[in-house]
Formats: structure tokens, sequence, C-alpha cells
């Protein structure tokens, strides 16, 4: 297994999932802020206002990354820092933090993953005019992400566009904010997509025209769809849900065309997006120089009757982290019905531990579109306990993570150029459906859903053992 010299290990973040300060230094509310508020009043689940508290500990969290032998981090930029209102003049305070923070990864020999957009639109505009909901956020994005990219373009090589458009289109309630009286509108889903798309070939644009050595990817939330059985109709089902929840995204980046077959299925059940003349023809601008792929779990599908009692349904979510407690399974009858997949084990929040599908998900994308890949999201969401001693003994994280970077050696020596690992997380942080008692952090944060204490950082077990597998350039994964 040979990860080549020039490989880039890390860890990834979310700007609203990690900084806090949430309405300091001028930073606007972002609509994170306002669906974690509802989710702390229903849930219990931590607001964003806090969370890790890296606004103010940015320095001991990069500190920490160095020790670990970090070479690349993946992190967002917060619109609502930059602009307050989502347009306009930009904050000063939090275009220095990002300087700040990019310096700082620069001493330390830490090349930056800058992703432009990270689910947290500016609270403004979803008050102004409904957010992804309507058009015109395509034409705020384009301003907010020209500013990015000249500001911190010296400094930074790697960009990723739209964190996981597959994942907003099937959560999209906790990925966006939707009002009410919008939520059983499914067309809706496939339309932000749309405008998505539009962003995300604007950004990549940019990257090209102000950056000359940028490289520039989306970063999408991927798992592959094995079929549940052999049978025919389990295969075909399995091609089906490939079609729409893979394919969909993957060939608008690579080839500028929507998936035929998806959008045929979209078509006939009214869910298709709006297209605009001229719309194609920019998403197909908009290449792309390689995918960043943010891999958990494996998806498993059946075949589904055409059965007009059933309804079509998105993907469940498990609130608790009882195993088993997923409220439903993605459903199109006639199409396909994802489920379980007996073969494989899950995590307490019921997502299946599946290493041999990061190697089968490299080699499978590398051989459809033939673009470089990198990990840019991937690990294991788990109660953590701390001990009386203050340590923290992970070693389900470490098998985890084990398991799945052999995986990526494993495509590698089969021939896909993998560019860089960033597991989630570098530090333990808000989950986006769970509050922060489900950890992935190399780093643990001394904080409880209700109380975020000092945010005290303690070295897990896991960091020590990441730290070897960096300084032995994944050789040493024991
Ligand atoms: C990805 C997101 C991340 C992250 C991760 C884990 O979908 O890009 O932001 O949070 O999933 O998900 P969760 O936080 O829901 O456990």
């Amino acid at each position: 297994m040979a990860f080549p010299k020039t490989f880039l290990w890390g860890a990834s973040t979310s700007a609203y999932q990690v900084e806090g300060a949430a309405t300091e230094d001028g930073k606007g509310l972002s609509q994170q802020d306002i669906i974690n508020q509802e989710n702390f009043t229903k849930r219990g689940f931590a607001t964003a206002e806090v969370t890790s508290d890296h606004y103010h500990h940015y320095e001991e969290d990069v500190k920490l990354m160095a020790e670990m032998g970090f070479t690349t981090y993946r992190f967002s930029i917060s619109w609502s820092r930059l602009f307050p209102e989502g347009v306009g003049e930009p904050n000063a305070a939090g275009v220095a933090f990002y300087h700040r923070l990019i310096d700082a990864l620069k001493a330390n020999g830490i090349e930056p993953i800058v992703t432009l957009y990270h689910y947290d639109l500016p609270w403004a505009l979803v008050e102004k005019y409904g957010g992804w909901l309507n058009r015109q956020v395509v034409t705020d994005f384009e301003a907010y992400a020209r500013f990015v990219i000249k500001e911190y373009g010296s400094d930074v090589i790697y960009w990723t566009t739209i964190n996981e458009q597959s994942i907003i289109v099937q959560y999209w309630t906790q990925k966006c904010y939707i009002p009410d009286k919008y939520q059983s509108q499914d067309q809706l889903r496939f339309q932000i997509n749309h405008y998505m798309n539009l962003a995300h070939a604007i950004a990549c644009n940019l990257v090209h025209d102000l950056v000359p050595e940028g490289k520039v990817g989306a970063a999408i939330g991927y798992a592959p769809i094995y079929p549940l059985t052999s049978a025919p109709a389990d295969q075909l089902a399995a091609l089906n849900a490939n079609d729409l929840r893979n394919w969909y995204y993957l060939d608008i980046y690579f080839k500028g065309i929507y998936n035929e077959g998806a959008l045929r299925y979209l078509k006939t059940h009214g869910l298709a997006p709006d297209i605009t003349p001229g719309d194609m023809a920019l998403i197909k601008s908009g290449t792309s120089d390689f995918l960043a792929l943010n891999y958990y779990a494996s998806e498993c599908a059946k075949a589904c009757p055409d059965d007009s009692k059933m309804s079509i349904q998105f993907s469940g979510v498990n609130w608790s982290g009882k195993k088993g407690a997923i409220s439903g399974y993605e459903t199109h009858p006639g199409y396909f019905q994802l489920c379980k997949n007996p073969s494989l084990d899950t995590t307490d929040w019921d997502w299946a531990i599946d290493p041999d599908g990061m190697e089968y998900l490299l080699r499978d994308i590398y051989t459809r579109y033939n673009k470089p890949l990198m990990i840019t999201e991937n690990g294991i969401g788990a109660f953590d306990t701390l001990t009386t001693d203050r340590r923290i003994h992970d070693n389900y994280r470490i098998d985890y993570l084990r398991e799945h970077i052999r995986a990526v050696g494993q495509a590698i020596d089969a021939g896909v150029p993998v560019l860089a690992y960033c597991p989630w997380s570098a530090i333990d942080l808000l989950s986006t459906s769970n509050g922060v008692k489900k950890r992935y952090g190399f780093i643990y944060v001394d904080r409880t859903d209700s109380d975020p204490r000092q945010a005290e950082r303690i070295r897990k077990d896991s960091f020590y053992w990441y730290q070897k597998v960096i300084s032995s350039n994944g050789t040493d994964l024991n």
C-alpha cells in the first residue's frame, strides 16, 4: 500500500459547527443559528452560538493539528461572518479572522482546503427573499464567492464549492431554512439543487479566473448503493437509486448534464427543476478539477412495487442515537426503496459501517469520470466517555478509520489518484442533526449540549494513533 509522497493528511470542520462566536465581531446570523436554536428548544441539542469556540481557540487548535502532523486542513468560510447582511460591505473583523487562521495554518506547513459554503446561508437573505428558494441567491453567492476567492486566493490553492448538495436534497429542512408552508413541496428540493448547480459552476469559473494555480471541485455527500439481492429486480432498483442519488450530481459536475434516467423519473413525478435557457451552458462551463468526497456509509436498495398506496419519501433520521431508531428509508414506488443492509453493522445512529465501500466508490467514480479524488469527510459519530483521569479511549474510532484508510490505500494501489484524506472531524463539534454528544473529533471538547463550559481541549487516543499514521505516511496503521 503506497500513499504518494505528496499525499495530504488532515481533517475537516465547517464554520457554523466549530467556530461559535455566532454574533461576535460583527457576524450576522446564519440560517443555522436559527435552525439550531429550534433544535435546542425541540430536542435539547446545542445551538450554534458557542459550539467548540474555535473562533477564540483557533491558535491552540492549529497547534494541535500541527502536533498530529497535519499537512492539510479543510474548513469552511462563514458567509455571514464576512457579509452580515449577505450582501454589501464586508465585515473587516470577519475578513481578518480567516486571514489569521490561514496564516497560522501556513506557518505550520498546513495546506488549507477552503469550502465556500457549508449549510450556513446568511439569515438576512432568508428573510429578504427566502434564501435558496429564490434564484436571486445565485447572484448574491457569486458576489460573495468572488470576494472570498480574490481575498484569500493568493494563499489557497484547493477550493470546494458547495458542501453536499445530495444531502441537502435528502435532509433539506436541516440544511436550509424552509418555512412550514413549503415543506410538502418536494420539487423545491430539486429546484434548490439546480440553483446550487449554477452557483457551483460560477465558483469553478471564478477560481479558474482568479487563482492561477487554483484547483476546484464540489464536495459531495456520497454513498455507493448496493442491491439487496442478486435478483435482477433488485439490481435494477440499485441502478435507479444510483442514478437519482449519485450520478444525478456527478454527471452535472463532470459532464455538465442532468442524468437522463433520473431526470425522466423526476419529470414523471413533477419533481424536476425548472431550467432557464442558458443554465445548462453555464453549468457545462464550470469544469471541476477534482471531486471531494464525504463518505460515511453505504446504502442498500431493493425493488419497490408501483403501489398507489405508497408515496414518495425521502431519508429518515435517527434523532436519539439508539440503534434501529431511524425514522424511515427513501422510497420511490416503482423505482427503488432503500433498506438496511443485512451484511453490515451500523453506528448508534444507523449509519452502515462499510470500509470496502470506500475502495468501491473511489474505483467506481474514477472509472466513470477519470478525475482526481479527495476524501473531505469520513468518520464515526460516537458517544465518547471522558474518564476520571481525563482520557478518551476511542478504540472504535481508531478501528473505523484504520479500515477506511486501508481501503483508500487499496484504491490507490488499483490506480486511483487520491489527493487527500480529511476525516470528519479535526475536533469535536456540533453535529448537523444530533447535538454535541455525537462526537467525531481527534480532539475532545469538554462541553455538553446545555453547557459549553470552558470548551477545554483534550487529546483522544485516536489523536496519538493518527499522529503515527501521518508520520508513517499511512504505512503504520496499528
Ligand atoms: C456531513 C456534513 C458535516 C457533518 C457530517 C456528520 O453530511 O457535511 O457537516 O456534520 O455529515 O453528520 P452529522 O453531524 O449529522 O452526524
